[in-house]
């Protein structure tokens, strides 16, 4: 070969062809110490390690000379009280001590090691490559057990342990996209979320990556011994999480980025939507059909149709001439209306919201300066075809204009706002969102769409959510969205957008939705019946079935597709489609309930059983089941033409919720199904509360309260209520009760023995329903003995024998604690 031709090989593959390849951390100095944080720095990278509390350590590293600034839209809380701590360092190492955790730094070459107090090592850098980074990209590699579960992530298809060692491992990356008609193998979805749990041996603990670039996780794929993360841009900025237990994995998570607020009662019901309801004629005609037929329902979504030239913040005068009038009467029949107001203003010369973003400079620029113009729906507009202009949400004064826009919507009526297309999507541009270079003003710290892609959704919803705070004092804003990242919650439920209707659809959402509560998603609910595609009448109920223990209950669908309300399928789907419904509704007492406690712990409400059983391997991987709170296991039918169906419980036992009949634990259990049926357990020793079936919420006041008590040795439970809607109950306008509960072969001792807040519901009555397989001969309260109802129908308090193995007790309910003995 010619000389001059060889060299012009070699120094294009140096210069053109040849990537740059990552740079190792390499050795570290002794670190400084300031306060809480170790920092370590070398010629070319910074490493800081703090202590924000017993179970929680930070790690944030830049492969440059200093970091640029300490900046998070995710996390919200940083400042824990206890957050002492003992170090040690020496040349070659440092270790810091918590009570709950120790570092081992080794300094050369720079590795990081966590351990528990006993000695358990729970995360581990590789000892082979660590923390590298090359450009602006920085990746960690760490060490993966064999016996190590990995779960989480966000809004990720396939099983729920991400794990999947045989199949050679998974990789997940955290970019909101537009997954239209997605299947289990999509990846990236609508949401993301960059933290995982890692179940070892019934031990948890958690590592968020708080970043908002296009992260990418490596379960086990490239090297089934590893786990990889990593982020093109920013800092690997990194909290580790200490559980054991798995639920305090998940409070401290949302200790950091934010819990659900206590959503109004209403948006609990069941909600219909369609893209869509075209005209006022037709909301009303579905309203109507709802309260003919009696199956109850909250809330009617209408979609884009509903805009003039599909132009956010407007409505067609043609197809919905008076909206407030229309409103008005929905409501009058406890329907509340629910529009869409997706984030991408029309370009309209004489739009009050396109002039006012305008000359308040409030959309998002190319790096030139001229304001990016995209194509969404108003786009295809029939009549009016234009491009649209997006806020820029990463900026404070923008996100307080946006909010104030739904000023007129609220005057309307209009109950929640649901915002579509925010991860965010564009039309017509290969990558399916901005360029990457469009510029976000990041509040003063300008950054291009690469960093603030992920948070686009998040913001919006706080800019919404705020909005509507403001204009409605004392109220509880409900927000649908479609793009959510890391502390969504705080702002709004999500739904995993556009699937199709299959019953491979239907399987993958219970460890879908279950991945996004362990994520910190805890008000979620896939579209009943599936998106895309048009559901069988039996496909349809099952879906609904399962829906009744989404947290968020909704049906929609697709233009596309055939209409699919309850009554659609014929007479006999109808009704068990009714009964599905009702089913939510005779629960909501209790689901509100789990809402609540979910809004306190941030645990989620549909949950994975291994998140109660984490010493349970059967559990690790099991994505046919799950568990509804803290007392009910959930194993809907997910086989077409099922007559047998096989369930797996837990350690413990287990009734019937419908029956009463009990069943051991620590088995799987065969049980005959028909197209009715929707099995459902509740939990040894749980206190399952319920009321009579209402046609929506509007109507759950006054109404009586029935407490089943399934008999465990000794057990409580506390029961919440308020007044569902205003925000009274954070000074005090609620009303908690503690209940406990004790039993053996010859009595059953019931007792409410605490009373707080100060809300009280209408007169009511309170029956208990107690799970008894013994006869019952007397039944006293406060050691009085209670009349039999044949007795005595009009006394105040009296029992009876009541349907199935249960013993009926019926009082007012009075507010005041009481001792209850059957025996
Ligand atoms: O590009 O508003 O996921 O729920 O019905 C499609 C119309 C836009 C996508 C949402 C879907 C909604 C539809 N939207």
């Amino acid at each position: 070969m010619n000389h001059f031709l060889f060299f012009i090989l070699i120094s294009c593959n140096l210069s053109m062809f040849c990537q740059q390849s990552w740079q190792p951390i390499g050795n570290m100095p002794e670190p400084k110490q300031n306060a809480q944080t170790l920092q370590f720095r070398n010629a070319h990278s910074i490493v800081e390690i703090s202590v924000l509390s017993q179970e929680i350590i930070r790690i944030r590293y830049y492969p440059k000379p200093d970091f640029v600034r300490d900046h998070s839209y995710a996390v919200v809380k940083q400042d824990f009280p206890d957050r002492e701590y003992e170090y040690s360092t020496s040349a070659q190492q440092s270790v810091i001590q918590t009570k709950a955790l120790e570092i081992h730094v080794q300094h050369q070459p720079f590795r990081i090691e966590i351990l528990d107090r006993d000695g358990n090592s729970l995360d581990k850098d590789d000892p082979a490559r660590g923390m590298i980074s090359v450009d602006a990209s920085v990746k960690v590699w760490k060490r993966l057990r064999e016996q190590e579960q990995i779960y989480g992530l966000g809004e990720k298809g396939g099983s729920l342990s991400k794990r999947g060692w045989k199949l050679g491992g998974y990789s997940f990356s955290m970019w909101h996209t537009d997954a239209f008609s997605y299947d289990a193998s999509t990846d990236p979805l609508y949401a993301g979320v960059p933290f995982y749990m890692v179940l070892h041996e019934g031990k948890a603990h958690g590592i968020f990556l708080d970043n908002s670039f296009r992260t990418n996780f490596d379960i086990g794929k490239e090297d089934q011994g590893l786990l990889s993360f990593s982020a093109p841009g920013g800092e690997l900025d990194y909290y580790v999480i200490q559980g054991p237990d798995p639920k305090d994995v998940i409070r401290r998570f949302t200790d950091l980025t934010g819990r659900m607020p206590l959503p109004a009662r209403w948006t609990l019901g069941y909600h219909q939507s369609r893209y869509s309801y075209f005209s006022e004629e037709e909301v009303r005609f579905i309203g109507q059909n709802f309260r003919m037929k009696h199956i109850p329902a909250d809330a009617i979504f209408i979609d884009i149709h509903h805009q003039q030239g599909f132009a956010p913040f407007t409505w067609d005068q043609d197809k919905f001439p008076d909206p407030k009038q229309m409103i008005s009467d929905m409501r009058k029949q406890g329907l509340r209306i629910i529009t869409p107001v997706d984030p991408h203003p029309k370009i309209l010369p004489d739009h009050w919201v396109y002039q006012q973003g305008i000359a308040g400079d409030h959309f998002v620029k190319w790096p030139d300066g001229r304001v990016f113009e995209g194509a969404v729906w108003p786009s295809r507009d029939p009549v009016n075809p234009q491009n649209s202009v997006f806020p820029d949400f990463s900026r404070a004064a923008t996100r307080l204009w946006y909010g104030d826009l739904f000023q007129e919507r609220m005057e309307q009526g209009v109950a929640g706002i649901w915002i579509d297309m925010n991860e965010p999507a564009v039309f017509r541009s290969p990558s399916g969102t901005m360029p990457l270079d469009i510029v976000h003003d990041n509040d003063g710290l300008p950054t291009d769409h690469r960093e603030i892609h992920n948070v686009y959704g998040l913001l919006s919803c706080q800019a919404t959510f705020e909005g509507l705070q403001r204009i409605q004092a004392n109220s509880r804003p409900f927000i649908l969205t479609r793009g959510a990242y890391t502390g969504t919650q705080r702002y709004a439920a999500v739904w995993p957008g556009d699937d199709v209707s299959s019953w491979a659809s239907l399987r993958e959402k219970i460890p879908m939705l279950c991945g996004m509560g362990i994520s910190g998603l805890t008000f979620v609910g896939a579209d009943i019946g599936g998106y895309a595609t048009s559901p069988s009448a039996e496909l349809m109920t099952r879906w609904l079935q399962m829906g009744v223990f989404f947290p968020y209950m909704r049906n929609h669908s697709d233009i596309r597709t055939k209409h699919r309300e309850p009554w659609v399928f014929g007479l006999k789907h109808e009704e068990i489609n009714r009964e599905a419904i009702e089913l939510r509704y005779k629960l909501l007492p209790q689901i509100y309930n789990e809402f609540h406690k979910a809004s306190e712990t941030g645990i989620p409400i549909m949950r994975p059983l291994f998140l109660d059983f984490p010493t349970d391997p059967a559990t690790y991987n099991m994505g046919s089941q799950f568990l509804f709170g803290d007392d009910l296991l959930v194993a809907p039918v997910l086989q077409e033409g099922a007559d047998q169906h096989r369930v797996y419980l837990p350690e413990g036992s287990w009734y019937d919720l419908h029956t009463g009949k009990e069943f051991g634990g620590s088995q799987s259990i065969e049980i005959p199904v028909d197209l009715r049926s929707i099995p459902v357990f509740a939990k040894a020793g749980s206190f399952v509360f319920r009321q009579p079936v209402v046609q929506h919420t509007g109507e759950m006041d006054g109404n009586s309260l029935h407490v089943y008590v399934y008999p465990g040795t000794a057990s409580e439970a506390s029961f919440y209520e308020d007044d569902g809607e205003s925000l009274a109950y954070q000074e005090g306008g609620f009303l908690k009760r503690h209940f406990v509960q004790k039993s053996s072969d010859t009595h059953i001792e019931l007792a409410l023995t605490e009373v707080r807040g100060s809300y009280r519901p209408s007169d009511r009555s309170l029956v208990w329903y107690i799970h008894r397989d013994q006869p019952v001969n007397k039944v006293s309260i406060n050691g009085e003995e209670i009349p039999k109802a044949k007795d005595d129908p009009q006394s105040e308090i009296n029992w009876e024998k009541g349907n199935g193995p249960f013993v009926k007790i019926r009082m007012t309910d009075r507010w005041e604690v009481f001792e209850l003995k059957v025996e």
